[in-house]
């Protein structure tokens, strides 16, 4: 049979591939949600895990600081100039576009010079503390895939939290502590990145390297989600089968990196020296010219597109999947329970589509998590498959779809899709002619099972 030959090419593709590590980049991008395929009864769509492109999220938030009056300009007032802080004769005037320092300044197409910046307004109310809230929100989930950046123009903060929501802001958790003594402000050990180990890759830790104040040229501040990547892909990220493998298995992981919310809290501006200047107040401030977020929608690897309409982010769902993650199945498609995607088995992973309900006989059939392209398996039990249409799931060699409930197969063939010839059944056949995809404890699904560090073949 031609599709049982096009299945065992495939599946030897894919474990040749696997075998080629380290994978280029490009790999594992999960761009397509389908594809149409030949088989001997024509086209039929093949369904694989798929996800929106990463892309800037900063287009799609919205920005919220805490207090409301914090930015600076209202009234007007002079500060000291960045890195010169005897020279206080700057002004910030909220009522002039080129004195004014509002927070979209901040999300504004940079690379120009002089830098566009948001500005807080001046510690002149020391010793109470300067602090200030900022929140970017998306009112969806998305999943980080680059580091968070921020550049300050002024001093980069001595003391600042960096945190996410995953509940559209209800409840926060840190991701990262920053400060120029980690002990005094936070009572931890300072610790850089490079300190953790892909079994500590979730240590809430609090670094020390980007809060040195006026005395550097540097002005950037990150949250390192590719260092903490590389722990599973490799320093250059190129084994992303196995970082896909691990966000597969791990659903902590997989949180780690997924946010609604993010929340920036500047809890001590830059000082640079031992005590406050307090007849120089002018001197301290927060001010931020660019954050980077990079990130994609979360679709639950059911959708490559991701719209915003309304300000509002929505996943376009396939595999018959709806709701603003693809996180469950449509109406009349509940034919099992809803499931995510998997990215496995590399490169096109396993769509787990949603399947047509079955409304006509009283029990769901009971299915794995996982289901593949149906007909690269071998089906052997009649309870576990007894559904068929004319879209999804497809009567092979020539079987009709009676009701969605069973395929009615043509004399020589037997199976749930008609998958099976007659004579395999009795044990009857050519030597030649019983041919198909490979059990799923073949060596080659198992060699791929080894490769990707998984307990045991994924198809079952
Ligand atoms: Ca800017």
């Amino acid at each position: 049979m031609y599709l049982s030959r096009f299945l065992s090419i495939h599946a030897l593709w894919v474990t040749v591939s696997s075998v080629m590590q380290p994978y280029p980049l490009v790999w594992g991008h999960y761009d397509v949600c389908k594809t149409q395929i030949y088989t001997e009864e024509g086209k039929v769509w093949d369904y694989m895990a798929c996800q929106p492109e990463s892309t800037d999220m900063t287009k799609y938030l919205k920005v919220k600081l805490d207090p409301p009056d914090i930015t600076c300009g209202d009234p007007p007032e002079t500060f000291c100039a960045m890195g010169n802080p005897y020279m206080c004769n700057n002004e910030c005037d909220a009522s002039t576009p080129e004195l004014a320092h509002p927070p979209e300044l901040m999300f504004d197409f940079e690379g120009r010079h002089p830098s566009t910046f948001w500005q807080s307004a001046t510690w002149k109310e020391y010793p109470k503390p300067l602090q200030v809230n900022i929140t970017l929100s998306w009112s969806k989930t998305i999943e980080l895939t680059d580091n968070i950046v921020i550049t300050f123009e002024s001093g980069r903060p001595d003391q600042m939290i960096l945190e996410k929501s995953l509940d559209y802001g209800r409840t926060w958790q840190p991701y990262q502590y920053y400060a120029t003594d980690c002990l005094d402000a936070f009572h931890m050990d300072p610790k850089s990145v490079k300190d953790l180990s892909q079994h500590t890759v979730l240590e809430i830790i609090c670094t020390e390297e980007y809060s040195t104040g006026y005395m550097t040229n540097s002005k950037i501040i990150h949250f390192e989600i590719k260092d903490r990547f590389a722990f599973f892909a490799g320093p250059w990220l190129r084994n992303m089968a196995s970082l896909y493998g691990q966000l597969d298995t791990t659903k902590k992981l997989r949180d780690f990196f997924t946010v609604t919310d993010l929340r920036i809290r500047l809890l001590r501006p830059a000082v640079g020296e031992i005590f406050v200047d307090e007849l120089h107040l002018a001197r301290y401030f927060y001010a931020i010219s660019d954050i980077k977020v990079h990130g994609r929608c979360k679709c639950n690897l059911h959708a490559t597109v991701c719209v915003y309409d309304n300000s509002k982010l929505t996943c376009e769902c396939e595999h018959n999947t709806t709701g603003p993650d693809c996180g469950k199945c449509k109406k009349n498609y509940q034919g099992r329970p809803w499931s995510p995607g998997s990215y496995l088995p590399i490169p096109k992973g396993t769509a787990n589509t949603c399947i047509p309900s079955i409304s006509s006989i009283g029990n769901l059939p009971k299915f794995n998590r996982i289901w593949p392209n149906i007909s690269s398996l071998e089906v052997s039990n009649p309870k576990q498959a007894n559904v068929c249409d004319n879209e999804l799931l497809h009567c092979q060699n020539g079987g009709t779809c009676h009701n969605n409930v069973r395929c009615l197969c043509p004399a020589a063939y037997t199976g749930i899709l008609c998958e099976k010839l007659r004579c395999e059944e009795a044990g009857s056949c050519g030597s030649d002619s019983g041919q198909g995809a490979p059990p799923p404890g073949s060596p080659a699904l198992l060699l791929l099972a080894a490769l990707l560090g998984t307990a045991s073949p994924l198809l079952f």
